[in-house]
């Protein structure tokens, strides 16, 4: 489906317009279009096809013209026009959180400012104060936005790199030259941003896997080409890199380039102390130099008298002793989970309707799942009155007695916790949900004390089951909360609360790290999509994989729990 494509393209042309100052009239219509496509229910390209694109409110001849051009040729003569007239620093200065095209046209025509590296200086040097609409707060906020994309700059998200990785592999699987193939580095970690995409092949024959590699469609530009590694830039700006070795050093090439960098030191340091020499090409006796092992990853470990550490663990935190000692914890899986209980369908601003969401449920193999939509202060989110909770309910009971196969959807919410800390629902409501999920959704701006007593006076109320993307970050465009995470795990604990960690690739919230912390206080989890539309069920492995990452067990997350034992823990 292009339609996100399409409004983006014409979001980008209306900020434009916005920053050279067009006529408000015209740029609305742009951006009105733009939302429109985004949340249309049909494909772009049918619309176009069945001659519908005249009949959407707001597109005229001349919007009709534009959209159809970036349907078939996927970018726009119009934008690209535009570009050249506007600095490309100051159309940068968009990509800044919290910076509109307002405040950006303002800064380029007012203090001709053209580069962000200028406007980190104005702000530094308090120069942009005396602006119309700027204050000292303004300044503070771009500074922290710029350093904000700083931080994430050059990194993308997992499931960006992910979905490229995998058709890359399945790409130079075609190359009969190629003997064995694994994806390396971070994303084999399934770190939450990624540098470059790593990848390892065994052959005997590295130039032809080489060159078949280059010819790769989506490939950009060749930053560097070797017989060992090569490196590309893919046209959506991801490096990658490939290194071909010999089948009797794939499995320590894969260990080496898995890493991380850490890890790999703490492994070869190890290896040292046990008399041997560990690098990408084996393991090797350090007094002979004669080759030991390195077919196989597994056999690195096994020789170093480890028991094999999944790479989600190669973090150096503790995994080669919990090795060593054979404690490592036995990782959840992506089969594992039984439902998702973090789903928003159309009664709220989901997408898709309960039947839709149900059907995708059941393809995933899943036994239940949860429909969470807004609560009724969340107005532009569609938040459900207390009269739309009780048709709800009543929905979904109808949709359950039509299951003839044990399937089973629960009616949750996710429910605003307000700024003082109380829900957005009262008790006699809540109470008509299978389970309350909560959230907070406004009033970001918190200290540290006011953001852990809001969220943990929502713990306190009994009929909450989990705190909804705790940190509430958004990575590379929103800070996470400063938290006391400790009083958190306290509470949730004795609260019984269950904490997410949310699915979605820009939120990964809680993180590994706070996985593993919680984990050790004993609290329980709940991974969940969050997801507005059925398309991205599929995020719960990256929610998985963080899990993984921060040492989780099956046992450690509620919805590995098959429909019973979650009928019974919400008392339902
Ligand atoms: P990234 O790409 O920044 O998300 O992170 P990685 O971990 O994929 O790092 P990358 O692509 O630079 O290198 C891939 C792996 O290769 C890295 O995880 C460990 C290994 N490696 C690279 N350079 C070194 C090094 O200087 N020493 C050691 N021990 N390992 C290295
Ligand atoms: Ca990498
Ligand atoms: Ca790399």
């Amino acid at each position: 489906m292009k339609n996100q494509q399409v409004a983006d393209i014409l979001f980008r042309i209306a900020d434009i317009l916005d920053i050279k100052g067009e006529i408000f009239f015209k740029v609305r219509s742009y951006r009105v279009a733009g939302r429109t496509i985004e949340s249309m229910g049909k494909d772009i390209e049918v619309v176009i096809k069945e001659g519908m694109l005249r009949d959407i409110p707001g597109i005229g001849e001349a919007l009709e013209k534009k959209i159809k051009e970036i349907v078939e040729t996927d970018q726009s003569e119009y934008l690209e026009k535009l570009k050249n007239e506007i600095p490309e620093g100051v159309l940068r200065m968009l990509g800044i959180p919290g910076l509109g095209p307002k405040k950006v046209s303002a800064i380029y025509k007012h203090l001709n400012i053209t580069t962000i590296e200028d406007l980190k200086q104005a702000c530094t040097d308090g120069k942009l104060r005396n602006l119309d609409g700027f204050g000292e707060i303004t300044e503070i906020n771009i500074l922290r936005g710029i350093q904000l994309i700083e931080k994430t700059s050059g990194r993308a998200l997992l499931n960006m790199a992910y979905a490229d990785g995998n058709i890359l592999v399945e790409y130079l699987k075609n190359c009969d030259r190629v003997k064995q193939i694994s994806i390396a580095g971070s994303l084999r970690r399934r770190k939450e941003t990624i540098g470059d995409i790593d990848i390892l092949v065994s052959s005997d024959s590295s130039e032809e896997v080489m060159d078949f590699f280059v010819k790769y469609n989506d490939v950009q530009q060749i930053i560097a080409k070797g017989s060992t590694k090569t490196s590309v830039l893919l046209i959506d700006n991801l490096q990658v890199d490939l290194r071909v070795v010999k089948p009797e050093s794939f499995g320590s090439a894969l260990q080496y380039f898995t890493g991380s960098k850490d890890h790999n030191i703490k492994m070869r340091n190890l290896a040292m102390k046990k008399g041997y020499k560990l690098n990408e090409y084996g393991l090797f006796d350090k007094k002979t130099d004669e080759y030991i092992v390195g077919r196989n990853e597994e056999d690195v470990y096994q020789k170093l008298g480890l028991a094999y550490i999944e790479p989600e663990l190669r973090e150096n935190r503790g995994e080669i002793q919990a090795a060593i000692k054979n404690q490592l914890p036995n990782l959840v899986k992506n089969g594992d989970i039984c439902g998702d209980i973090h789903i928003h369908s159309n009664w709220s601003d989901g997408f898709d309707t309960i039947e839709t969401i149900v059907s995708q449920s059941k393809k995933m193999g899943h036994e239940y799942v949860g429909i969470a939509d807004h609560s009724q202060s969340l107005k532009i989110a569609r938040g459900l009155s207390e009269d739309r909770v009780i048709k709800k309910r009543e929905e979904i009971d109808k949709i359950n007695r039509k299951q003839d196969d044990g399937f089973r959807v629960f009616c949750g919410t996710e429910c605003d916790i307000k700024s003082d800390g109380s829900l957005d629902y009262s008790d006699s409501i809540l109470e008509i949900f299978d389970y309350v999920g909560i959230g907070i959704h406004t009033k970001f701006k918190m200290t540290r004390e006011e953001a852990t007593s809001r969220i943990i006076r929502g713990m306190e109320n009994e009929y909450v089951t989990f705190v909804a993307h705790p940190t509430c970050r958004m990575i590379g465009r929103r800070e996470p909360f400063d938290l006391d995470m400790e009083e958190i795990f306290d509470t949730a604990k004795s609260t019984g609360t269950c904490l997410e960690i949310n699915s979605f690739p820009d939120r990964l919230d809680l993180n590994d790290i706070h996985c593993k912390q919680g984990k050790e206080k004993d609290v329980r989890f709940v991974i969940n999509t969050d997801c507005h539309r059925v398309e991205n069920m599929e995020f719960i492995r990256f929610g998985v994989a963080t899990a993984r990452r921060g040492w989780l067990e099956k046992s450690d997350i509620l919805n590995t729990y098959i429909l019973k034992e979650i009928e019974k823990s919400f008392g339902v």
